[in-house]
């Protein structure tokens, strides 16, 4: 209920009765008070005038159910959203409810996680409520080889909705960083469960440094944050939605078709493109420049022979950025 009144306070930008709500909603006017004063209670400033009835003030920057529910255009991601203040990794969560039988497009968001979770048993940096520490279950039609696609597909949502949302020039680095100013602004990690010819699940999660004011020594020169690009904070549920929602479209694209109409755009966006890049292969380093990306998401770098080298994993490092 919660989310309905927030939809309405929002939509409508002025004063809405409590008869009015209470009408709309089939519920009595106690019941929208309480409401009301349990979204106070959550940071929302309204005012109640009598006679008048509630306006909405200002939106505080929580990560609630209700809020990242409000004005949300997916049609799938986000029907079911779990936010919650703490959590180990918002992965994990999201596999142990994948277990139990979740629906596609099942959302976790957490504030702060203890064991924030890079790639290849790498950390994440999670501080609380700086950041969009956030992960969706996607239960898709691809295949196991067809996952790095899907992948691209999350690198261009998150790319594309920090763009839309700040108006800065954000870049991704192959496959699925994201940097502004040549530093890393967002860090993908997708996880798969699957049989050998058929995806059971995927976890897709996506750490988006938003109001970040600093970061540990040990990152601080490769790190930044959109606060520390823009000079404000941010509104993190307001970017989050553009993320479900573009998330959406490009992965429901990806599952229809694999020849996906979003990879030209994706390159367009790829700073590693046209670069010197180092691939590390079993322990060997091959130089060359980075000149395509495919269908299925893999880089292709033509070598310093000459020789065409296909690369679908293993770590890539771009001359001049980090
Ligand atoms: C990634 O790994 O970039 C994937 C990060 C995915 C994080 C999300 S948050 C929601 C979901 N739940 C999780 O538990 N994880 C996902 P990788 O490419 O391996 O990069 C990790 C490296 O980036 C670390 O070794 C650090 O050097 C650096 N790093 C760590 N925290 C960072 C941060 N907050 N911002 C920028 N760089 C960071």
């Amino acid at each position: 209920m919660k989310t309905k009144i927030l939809k309405y306070l929002k939509d409508s930008g002025d004063y809405v009765s409590g008869q009015q709500l209470s009408k709309m909603l089939n519920v009595s006017r106690n019941a929208i008070w309480k409401s009301i004063n349990s979204l106070k209670n959550d940071g929302y400033i309204i005012d109640s005038v009598t006679n008048k009835g509630y306006k909405l003030i200002s939106v505080p920057d929580i990560l609630t159910e209700s809020e990242i529910k409000s004005g949300l255009k997916t049609r799938r991601i986000g029907n079911e959203i779990i936010a919650l203040q703490q959590v180990d990794s918002t992965n994990e969560e999201i596999k142990r409810r994948a277990k139990q039988g979740a629906p596609h497009g099942l959302v976790c968001t957490a504030e702060e996680q203890t064991i924030g979770k890079g790639r290849l048993g790498r950390t994440w940096v999670s501080p609380p409520g700086e950041g969009i520490w956030v992960s969706v279950l996607l239960r898709l039609p691809v295949s196991p080889a067809e996952v790095s696609g899907i992948t691209l597909a999350a690198g261009l949502a998150v790319c594309k909705a920090v763009t839309n949302v700040t108006g800065l020039s954000a870049k991704i680095k192959w496959p699925n960083d994201v940097l502004i100013d040549n530093k890393k602004v967002c860090g993908i990690l997708t996880e798969m469960a699957a049989e050998l010819d058929a995806v059971d699940y995927l976890v897709c999660g996506i750490g988006i440094n938003a109001n970040n004011k600093s970061f540990p020594d040990d990152i601080a020169h490769k790190a930044t944050s959109i606060y520390l690009q823009l000079g404000k904070e941010i509104n993190r549920s307001e970017l989050l939605r553009e993320l479900l929602y573009l998330l959406e479209l490009y992965t429901d694209e990806f599952a229809a078709d694999a020849a996906a109409e979003f990879l030209e755009e994706y390159k367009s966006l790829c700073v590693t493109l046209g670069r010197q890049v180092t691939v590390t292969r079993g322990g060997k380093a091959v130089q060359g420049t980075a000149a395509d990306v495919t269908k299925s998401g893999a880089l292709i770098v033509t070598g310093e022979n000459g020789e065409r080298l296909e690369i679908t994993s293993g770590e890539v490092t771009v001359q001049g950025i980090y």
